[in-house]
């Protein structure tokens, strides 16, 4: 075995594809979310390696129980892949609600933050521990209803960059992956609020996959053990960083 991981957002997306892509890969699996049923049906293929865990990333409070809950041999978190997130509205500003502003902070932000803080005590005490976090491109790259997901999103690269500075002189990894366009999930769907429109996004593009993200997942866990990588970005060949906006009058 190579050790344990606990991916957030493991219900769809991203978080599925990392949960069995690290799973082909020999480890074992805390898969966390909130819809314990696509979890369930998620371990069911792989029983003994995947544990489903009940984890709403916007209840901070209750992550210290629900660690703990953990069978023991689930109990040393060796990877914590911080992947749950969400965006939600893309109209520029003033045209926003604050409920989507608050959510995502609370979840991109506060939920990484303290679940990231918990998992660390153990890997310093075990001096073995990788975090990688799920940014984005919106967090390098303005673009117009960006707003607050792409502020999240820079918060995320910087807290990464900042955790890797402070953990330097251990033994332990930090990384994170900033994605751009990404189809085959549910990001475009929750974000617009409607799944058609969400569908529309992608028509015209090859974007990147989930399994493209899972397979980078892969990849940097399998550096040897002196190799970190600080961020990572990857775009679709269809997209480009590319975009200064000017407004004529
Ligand atoms: C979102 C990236 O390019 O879909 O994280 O806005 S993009």
């Amino acid at each position: 075995m190579r050790g344990t991981v606990l991916v957030t957002g493991a219900s769809a997306g991203f978080g599925m594809a990392i949960a069995e892509v690290l799973v082909q890969e020999g480890y074992q699996v805390v898969a966390a979310a909130r819809r314990m049923n696509k979890l369930e049906s998620l371990s069911s293929k792989h029983p003994e390696k995947i544990f489903p865990l009940e984890m709403d990333m916007t209840k901070s409070e209750l992550f210290l129980r629900q660690l703990g809950s953990l069978p023991a041999k689930f109990q040393n978190i060796d990877v914590l892949v911080n992947n749950a997130g969400l965006a939600l509205g893309v109209e520029p500003i003033p045209n926003i609600d604050l409920k989507d502003w608050d959510r995502m902070v609370q979840t991109n932000i506060i939920g990484l933050i303290h679940l990231t803080q918990l998992v660390i005590s153990g890997m310093l005490k075990r001096k073995r521990g990788h975090i990688i976090s799920l940014g984005s491109i919106a967090g390098t790259y303005p673009y117009r209803g960006g707003n607050v997901y792409g502020a999240t999103k820079a918060f995320v690269k910087q807290f990464m960059l900042n955790l890797k500075t402070d953990l330097v002189g251990t033994a332990l990894k930090v990384t994170n992956i900033e994605p751009g366009l990404c189809g085959g999930t549910e990001f475009s769907e929750v974000r617009l609020k409607d799944s058609a429109k969400g569908k529309e996004v992608y028509k015209g593009t090859i974007p990147l996959t989930a399994m493209d993200i899972a397979e980078t997942v892969r990849w940097i866990l399998s550096l040897p053990s002196h190799v970190n990588v600080n961020r990572i970005e990857l775009m679709p060949v269809c997209q480009a960083p590319g975009g200064v906006a000017v407004v004529k009058t």
